[in-house]
């Protein structure tokens, strides 16, 4: 089986590029040491401080943001990054010819009950001259490279340079990255989407509409029967439809009219849309393809809709 660093070099991508995602790899090995070890490094519980986005900041969410930024500070071909974590942009390189964006704990409310967290990345081209927030603001069609790591019962690298999927599981024999899935394509149909209920009352007419015929099953519009999966953790639900297929969708509610979306463009749905394009599937607000929105702010939020390129079809025509 082919390691991570013979998979790049065949792939024939930029050296500088795969420096960094080399360094990526190296240092969700060391994010996945400190997850499995949870309670008993003291890990577990909150950090004391909030996030821009108002929310508590997990201890662990905090520690793999640090290393994280330490590593790509040490890598030198990174102008600057931009996390969940980070109010502002962190300038690193001034000659750096990456940015970089990650959320570096994602579905860190799974962490104090030992269910599946991850790590979301996504590369940009960093334009010349001095760095600010705006060089950030590119389209997610400007993306480089993105990827996951899932910290499950294997550690899992998902990744795109714009030449398909590679998905690599991470060996705890050797701490290699061995290429297991080359080429992950996504099933055009599904019988399986992932939403969080609870919201139901708050969504849109559209996606109340389409929801309901997916749960009125063989006997309703649809014809056949689906399956309902939840895990609260993007890298999660989002594996999962790369490997049998489905549906995910964090649409727009009213819940809260001071945040009408949940999931953030720069470090979720963009390296998560790009993943999913890349495996034949498709990736949508309900009204605009992800990759294509222009991003205003770095910790902007959109509605997301992904998966399985007929259901999200499918989805997308309750929305006209
Ligand atoms: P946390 O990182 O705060 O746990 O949020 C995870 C997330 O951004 C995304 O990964 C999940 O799909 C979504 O939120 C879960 O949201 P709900 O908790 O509202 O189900």
């Amino acid at each position: 089986m082919q390691t991570l660093s013979q998979s790049l070099k065949q792939s024939g991508i930029n050296d500088e590029l795969a420096k960094l995602i080399t360094v990526l790899a190296n240092t969700s090995k060391d994010i996945s040491q400190a997850v499995r070890h949870g309670a008993l490094a003291g890990v577990l519980g909150v950090a004391g401080t909030e996030n821009v986005q108002g929310e508590d900041q997990k201890k662990l969410d905090v520690i793999t943001n640090d290393m994280l930024k330490d590593a790509l500070a040490a890598q030198g071909s990174v102008k600057a990054l931009a996390s969940e974590e980070e109010d502002e942009i962190v300038p690193l390189s001034k000659d750096g010819q990456f940015l970089v964006c990650f959320d570096p704990l994602d579905g860190s409310s799974n962490i104090d009950i030992n269910s599946l967290v991850g790590t979301i990345f996504s590369v940009l081209p960093a334009p010349s001259g001095d760095v600010s927030e705006q060089s950030f603001l590119q389209s997610g069609r400007k993306q480089v490279a993105a990827g996951y790591v899932l910290y499950g019962p294997s550690t899992m690298l998902a990744l795109t340079t714009g030449k398909g999927v590679q998905l690599y599981t991470l060996d705890p024999v050797s701490g290699d990255y061995l290429l297991t899935v080359d080429g992950v394509q996504i099933s055009k149909d599904t019988g399986e989407f992932a939403i969080n209920m609870s919201n139901q009352r708050f969504w849109e007419p559209g996606m109340q509409a389409y929801i309901a015929d997916l749960i009125k099953g063989k006997e309703g519009p649809r014809g056949k029967n689906f399956n309902m999966r939840w895990i609260a953790a993007m890298v999660g639900d989002v594996h999962r439809v790369l490997c049998r297929g489905g549906l995910f969708t964090y649409p727009t509610d009213t819940k809260d009219p001071k945040k009408p979306f949940k999931l953030r463009l720069m470090y979720e749905a963009n390296p998560m849309a790009f993943l999913v394009e890349q495996a034949g599937g498709k990736a949508s607000t309900g009204y605009e393809t992800i990759l294509d929105v222009a991003p205003s702010e770095i910790h902007q939020r959109v509605a997301v809709i992904l998966g399985s390129a007929n259901e999200v079809d499918a989805c997308l025509g309750y929305h006209k």
